[in-house]
């Protein structure tokens, strides 16, 4: 077993989360997200996690984080309240940090497991884990182990899966005819938008942190464009979007709009650690988690010589 930091709180000795500044970055710099450790799926295989109601299952989330909410959401959307229960977390300050605690109950303690902190029923199911304890977690209430914190198939498990126990009426979130188009669009989303902003946010150098703000805003705002990827109003206009290229993978967008797209990072490309093809577990490279590898480079481009004046 690896050496770990530890704080004793109210008598309990609780492990220092670990720096994704430190333990996430490769030898450039570039933030390489810890792959999702508790990704067993519910299905009916043997060693698949089975569907229960009746409060098996409990759901940590915060509010502050994008993929938890959307567990938080689709649970209630389908009515799965009295099915899953949940539970909120949130930052507290302590001498180290220690990640999420159950700031919400009474002497900050979960009532159903007694933890004070999430990182507990994570150790529970692997003693070992030696990566950041995040929300979303689904716990099983009868071992008190996390046993998924797969954030992208969590919601997806709760809208199949979970189907028996769905509320009358329930929305159907993940119809047969688009799950190939909502599968793309999760992989757009979580390569452009929500990565993106850790990337930006973790880096520690200046490409890695650009490699993540140009990403995120190259695709964030992206202006309605007609099927030829044009933008309205917009002569020459046109989106580097990867949701196009998912979306609509077999047209060439560099000959459609006759210029170049400056490709080289998204994932359209084969060569981006995130193009998957058609693989839906994000079975990413798994170079791209091996901090000794070569991030990708950008090909510099050659500045323009100023005028020495004003411009700067
Ligand atoms: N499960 C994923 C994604 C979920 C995620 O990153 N959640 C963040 C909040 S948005 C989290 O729980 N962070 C806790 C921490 O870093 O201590 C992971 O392991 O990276």
């Amino acid at each position: 077993m690896a050496n770990y930091d530890y704080e004793i709180v109210n008598g309990r000795k609780i492990r220092v989360r670990p720096k994704e500044t430190v333990s996430e970055i490769d030898k450039n710099g570039y933030f390489r997200r810890q792959p999702n450790h508790f990704t067993t799926p519910f299905g009916d295989g043997e060693n698949d996690l089975k569907a229960e109601g009746n409060k098996r299952y409990r759901l940590v989330w915060a509010k502050l984080c994008h993929w938890s909410n959307r567990a938080a959401i689709a649970r209630e959307l389908e009515g799965l309240e009295d099915q899953i229960s949940v539970n909120m977390v949130e930052h507290a300050p302590h001498e180290k940090n220690l990640g999420w605690e159950y700031v919400y109950n009474e002497n900050n303690i979960d009532p159903v497991f007694g933890d004070q902190f999430l990182s507990e029923a994570y150790y529970r199911a692997d003693d070992d884990y030696q990566g950041r304890t995040t929300v979303p977690a689904l716990i099983d209430t009868t071992t008190g182990k996390v046993v998924n914190n797969d954030y992208n198939w969590l919601t997806t498990y709760f809208e199949v899966n979970f189907r028996p126990w769905h509320k009358k009426g329930a929305p159907e979130l993940y119809p047969v005819e688009l799950r190939e188009e909502v599968d793309k669009m999760n992989l757009w989303l979580f390569d452009n938008i929500n990565n993106a902003v850790y990337r930006s946010s973790f880096s520690r150098s200046n490409e890695g942190h650009f490699d993540g703000v140009n990403t995120f805003f190259a695709d964030f705002a992206v202006p309605p464009a007609d099927a030829k990827g044009r933008i309205e109003g917009e002569e020459d206009g046109f989106r580097a979007s990867t949701h196009y290229d998912l979306a609509l993978p077999k047209i060439d967008w560099d000959a459609q709009w006759k210029v170049s797209t400056e490709r080289a990072y998204l994932s359209s490309d084969p060569t981006h650690p995130i193009y998957l093809g058609n693989n839906r577990r994000f079975d990413i490279d798994p170079t791209w988690y091996d901090l000794g590898a070569e991030s990708p480079k950008k090909e510099e481009k050659e500045t323009p010589p100023s005028c020495g004046c004003c411009c700067g």
